[in-house]
Order: structure tokens, then sequence, then C-alpha cells
């Protein structure tokens, strides 16, 4: 095991619920409904990918031209990076430091593999940019989760083959990236959602070294 891959939100901080919350105003602005159990489906979900299965959820998704969706999206984003900007480190979740200190340590590589276009902006917030030796430009990947493009262009950017590598997620969309990427993954989260995990923890605060080298090995 020489790298390892991390998901953002939901596994560094818990940016989810802001997510949620700014998803669900845009939606109730439409007239359609996002409630906790339809946000779960969002999880790993790109911005406008997300915004196309909240209309889809409303069986409206001729109504807008692209240009109109790009303007919802932008909207949302508004909101969400307003809501965000109280994070401090307090907000990193628990067992995350710890282990990146001691991934420090071992000399592994560490990735950040985040669907979110906001991933540099949280990771300065959290103050816990100089833990990674790279984060994976969504933007540049040609298909989101559940696709493998992320993990593999990780892979890549860790100068590693994926086989050497182990993704850390708490999406079911992610897991199925990962997996299709040929990497192994740990999952965080409800095991019945992440199944297709090689392991799943039930808090970032079960997260080690010698956990995911545990994983890796299987
Ligand atoms: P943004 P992850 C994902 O991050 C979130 O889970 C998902 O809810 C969000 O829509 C997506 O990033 C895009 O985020 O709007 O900030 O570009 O879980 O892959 O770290
Ligand atoms: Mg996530």
């Amino acid at each position: 095991m020489k790298a390892v891959l991390f998901d953002l939100d939901g596994v560094i901080t818990d940016t989810a619920k802001f997510h949620f919350l700014a998803w669900r105003e845009l939606g109730a602005e439409l007239g359609i409904e996002v409630d906790e159990k339809f946000n779960e489906e969002l999880k790993g979900v790109s911005r406008l990918d997300s915004l196309e299965r909240i209309l889809a959820q409303g069986g409206v998704s001729d109504k807008y031209s692209p240009a109109e969706k790009e303007t919802l999206c932008t909207k949302k984003n508004e909101h969400y990076l307003e809501l965000i900007q109280e994070m401090t480190p307090d907000d990193i979740l628990p067992g995350i430091l710890p282990l990146l200190e001691e991934l420090r340590a071992a000399e592994l590589k560490t990735i950040i593999t985040s669907a979110s276009k906001n991933a540099p902006g949280i990771l300065a917030l959290l103050q816990v940019r100089d833990y990674f030796d790279d984060i994976v430009d969504p933007a540049t990947v040609a298909a989101g989760k559940p696709a493998p493009d992320i993990f593999l262009a990780g892979a890549s950017l860790a100068g590693v083959q994926p086989a050497d590598c182990i993704g850390v997620e708490d999406a079911a969309s992610g897991v199925e990236a990962i997996k299709a990427a040929a990497i192994a993954a740990v999952a965080v989260g409800d095991e019945r959602v992440l199944w297709l995990a090689d392991h799943v923890l039930p808090s970032t605060a079960n997260l080690s070294l010698a956990v995911l080298r545990r994983t890796w090995m299987k």
C-alpha cells in the first residue's frame, strides 16, 4: 500500500448537511421536495448531476435549458459557500488528524479524490491542506462518481498503480467508483448502503493506518 485516496465530504468533514440545506432551499424554490432520504442519493454526486437528479425527482428535467441549469447550480453553490464559511479545524471529523499524522510518518502518499469543486477552499478552512500531496481537480475527469475516473486520476497523481492504493469513502457512488477502478475500499457509514466496500466502519474515529493496511491486504 503506497497511497491513500481520500473523499472529502463525509470523510474529512461533514459538509453533507450544508449541501442538503442548500439543495433543499433550491428545491423548495422550484417546488420540489428534497428530504434527507433523497439527499443520501446526492452524496458524492457532482453539482450538475445532483441538480439533474432533483429535477428528475420533480418530473421537470426538460423544463430547464443548460444555461438555466448552470444558473441554478451557481445559486445553490453561492448559498452553500455562505453556509460553510463558519467552518474551522474543529469541524474535522474524529480520527482524521491522527490518521493523517500516521500516514505522514509512514511516508504514504495522500490524495484528495472529491467530486467537490470547493475542496481546496474547504481544506484551507480546516487548515489541513499540507497533509495532502495533491488534489484531483474534478473538472478534469471525464465522468464523475460512480465512474472510476477520479480514483484512477488520484492514483496517477500519486505516481502509483491503482493496486497500490486504498480509497476512503462515505457514499455508495464513491465506493462504486473505487471498486470500478480496481482499488481497495474502506467505507465509513451504514453497511447496508456501503456493502460494496472491502471494509465498512461505523465512524471515521475507527480509521487507522493498521485498518487501512489490513483492508488493502484482504
Ligand atoms: P461541489 P465528495 C461531493 O463531495 C459531495 O458529496 C456532493 O454532495 C456534492 O454535490 C459534490 O461533492 C460536488 O460538490 O458542489 O462543492 O462541487 O463526497 O466527493 O467529497
Ligand atoms: Mg463523500
